[in-house]
């Protein structure tokens, strides 16, 4: 066989593969997977550093099939180099339940699988965060330890998505020149012709956001090694844009959008098996173009081994803190200056808006804590993310640990998601929280990969004033709330934002999201507790000097509220408690008991929260008064707009009093 003829095997087996897979699940893409298999095939082989047998070696190169639909191209690769877990059986259960191949490549099903895509543009955008977490390891660690790159497959879609706009001038702006994207220019959609929907030059556009660019034929395999090659030698990221044909070798389908989504059919199949002249038998690799893929799975073995040798060189300490950061562990420090900040919060309370709280906080974690990479969608000065110890992260340093994001919420979140994924770093930010809408997708992959990544939303109600509206969040509390394995701190007050935050830092497993208040907020929690009483997600914050007629629960600024109607209410003879809900996630994972008892056996349940009832039902109960909103907000001084929703301690003794006249069967 040439090298041109076993190329042309190697890439034919990807095909086969894919439109066997479709056609036995009965669904799924194969138009992406025979399209890009030539481009698959120059890049796992020649050029991407990895060892399937050790998957998760940290300086292997980052692959990232962005284009999620086109599954069948990575799991096929993964299986033809030989990765363990990825075996014939598992193509063979493509899109069934508990395999390893579901219809969108999932993070954690199966090793190899970087990131979660199937949201066209989130896997550009991921790939960011990783490019720019290996420069900022790099920075830390030297070439000898951090040394990769990261590759992207994308579509048209990938690229028509918004979200890839504010990626792609993020990676040209921080000059990511280790990020490599491959453009599956094709120029088919769902719905037929790119010509349909889009007339973007994709050079002219890369290249003005600051990338390297070129354009190359997808199936000619000299030009994709040539061009890869080529791009291991930029300054700047860079785009290779690869003409290919969808569908390449369906006789009727290729190039059409009628082999993007659906199986091709018995028939059309067997016509591609005579023009790509693949004779074999579904599922069957003749075993020469097995073993060229499995040679070239060994590839990077060497390398691998030599990069094992220069870590073990290092000096213990050094070798500990990489093996440390990457394996996600805190350092010790953390939980001892948390616990000296609430100390000093006990001897010196605070009066102050929870996002200086956060700062607060971050004074005294950054320090310790150096994977924590901070930033924010130019909300800096607002959002108070940045401590003072934290120096600018940009093209000229990427030993810095505080990322000016610019004005590019969806790409912030998505980049987080990169880098947490990249291992060694943890990254948080922050923006308003009404604008935790632009980042949600994100949020959402973040939550189904189990990614700790740290979202500092403030601004966290009509208490932000006289922004009006159109900035004062009143559903997405709820909204945030809805997201499976998404955890919500609001906290309310100073000690209660330290204690989130070392709840969220704790959290391996998914995200956080800390909504803290642009106005100032009391100091409520005044004792000393050395146990993180937000940790419960709810717990009693006063008592009732007698059996409770009435409890009261609240968050965040509304606490304060919850406080001063109980004072009233006791002062009027009935007797009323205080419940303070810094997160309704990890208040509902307590034990049935534990929850019982916080919410208590009180005729009179109420909630309180500047923002819309839902969810708070599961505390209050249907019967339960909810002073809140239920409609948009008002520009105004955050205390004239408190006063006009009525979510005051006046209003909330108000409306107890009748509630419980009623209750009483008076009138
Ligand atoms: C955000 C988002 N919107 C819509 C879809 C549904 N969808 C899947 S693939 C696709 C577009 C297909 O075109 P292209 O990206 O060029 O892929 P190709 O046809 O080349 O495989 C769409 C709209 C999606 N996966 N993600």
């Amino acid at each position: 066989m040439t090298d041109a003829e076993k190329h042309t095997a190697m890439a034919n087996a990807i095909r086969a593969l894919a439109m066997d897979a479709v056609q036995t699940a009965k669904s799924g893409h194969p138009g992406l997977p025979m399209g890009a298999a030539d481009i698959a095939t120059v890049l796992f082989t020649r050029h991407l550093k990895f060892d399937p047998a050790d998957p998760h070696w940290p300086d292997r190169d980052r692959f990232v099939l962005s284009a999620g639909h086109g599954s069948m191209l990575l799991y096929a690769v993964l299986f033809l180099l030989g990765y363990e877990d990825m075996t014939i059986e598992e193509l063979k259960n493509f899109r069934q339940l508990g395999s390893r191949t579901p219809g969108h490549p999932e993070y954690g099903h199966a090793s190899g699988v970087e990131t979660t895509t199937g949201p066209l543009g989130q896997g550009i955008a991921t790939a960011v965060g990783m490019a720019l977490a290996e420069r900022a390891m790099n920075a830390g660690f030297a070439d000898e330890i951090v040394d990769h790159r990261t590759y992207v497959l994308a579509s048209d879609g990938d690229l028509m998505e918004g979200l890839s706009q504010e990626a792609i001038t993020l990676a040209g702006h921080l000059k990511l020149n280790r990020l490599i994207v491959l453009f599956d220019d094709n120029r088919i959609t769902i719905d037929g012709d790119l010509a349909l929907t889009d007339s973007t030059d994709q050079i002219a556009r890369f290249k003005a956001a600051g990338w390297r660019t070129m354009s190359i034929d997808g199936h000619d395999r000299e030009q994709i090694d040539a061009a890869l090659e080529d791009a291991r030698t930029s300054a700047q990221p860079t785009l290779i844009a690869a003409r290919t044909t969808i569908g390449f070798g369906a006789p009727t389908k290729a190039g059409k959008s009628s082999a993007h989504g659906a199986p091709l059919g018995e028939e059309e199949i067997a016509g591609a098996r005579k023009a790509l002249d693949w004779p074999h038998e579904p599922f069957h690799i003749p075993a020469d173009i097995l073993d060229a893929w499995r040679i070239a799975g060994l590839r990077s073995r060497h390398a691998r081994k030599e990069w094992k040798a220069r870590l073990e060189a290092l000096d213990a300490e050094r070798r500990g803190e990489f093996e440390r950061r990457m394996a996600g562990d805190l350092p010790v420090a953390v939980d001892g200056v948390i616990e000296k900040l609430k100390r000093d919060l006990a001897s010196e309370p605070k009066t102050m808006a929870t996002r200086k709280a956060s700062e607060l906080a971050l004074e005294r974690i950054n320090p310790v804590l150096p994977e924590a990479i901070g930033g924010s969608a130019d909300l800096t000065g607002s959002n108070n993310t940045r401590s003072t110890d934290l120096t600018i992260l940009n093209a000229e340093d990427y030993g810095g640990r505080f990322l000016h994001y610019g004005i590019r919420e969806h790409a912030m979140a998505a980049a987080m998601n990169g880098m947490a994924l990249h291992g060694g770093l943890i990254p948080y930010s922050g923006t308003f929280l009404i604008f935790s809408d632009y980042c949600r997708p994100a949020i959402r992959l973040a939550a189904l990969m189990g990614q700790r990544v740290i979202y500092v939303f403030t601004h966290d109600s009509i208490g932000l004033g006289e922004d009006g509206p159109t900035h004062q969040p009143v559903e997405h509390l709820a909204a945030l709330r809805a997201i499976p394995n998404l955890t919500l701190y609001r906290p309310a007050d100073t000690v209660e934002t330290a204690e989130c935050w070392q709840l969220a830092l704790a959290s391996r497993d998914g995200p956080s999201a800390i909504a803290p208040t642009r106005q100032n907020l009391d100091q409520l929690r005044l004792g000393f507790d050395e146990h993180n009483l937000c940790a419960r997600g709810a717990y009693q914050l006063r008592a009732a000097s007698v059996e409770a007629q009435i409890s009261l629960f609240a968050s965040g600024s509304e606490v304060q509220i919850a406080i001063q109607a109980a004072q009233r209410l006791e002062a009027e003879g009935h007797p009323a408690r205080v419940v303070s809900v810094p997160s309704f996630e990890l208040f509902a994972a307590q034990s049935a008991s534990y929850r019982c008892e916080t919410i208590g056996s009180a005729p009179l349940r109420i909630g309180i929260e500047a923002a819309i009832r839902q969810g708070w039902d599961q505390i209050i109960g249907d019967g339960g008064l909810f002073v809140g909103m239920t409609g948009f907000g008002a520009s105004a001084p955050y205390q004239a707009v408190y006063e006009h929703f009525g979510i005051t301690a006046d209003a909330v003794v108000e409306q107890a009093l009748a509630r419980l006249s009623a209750l009483n069967g008076e009138d």
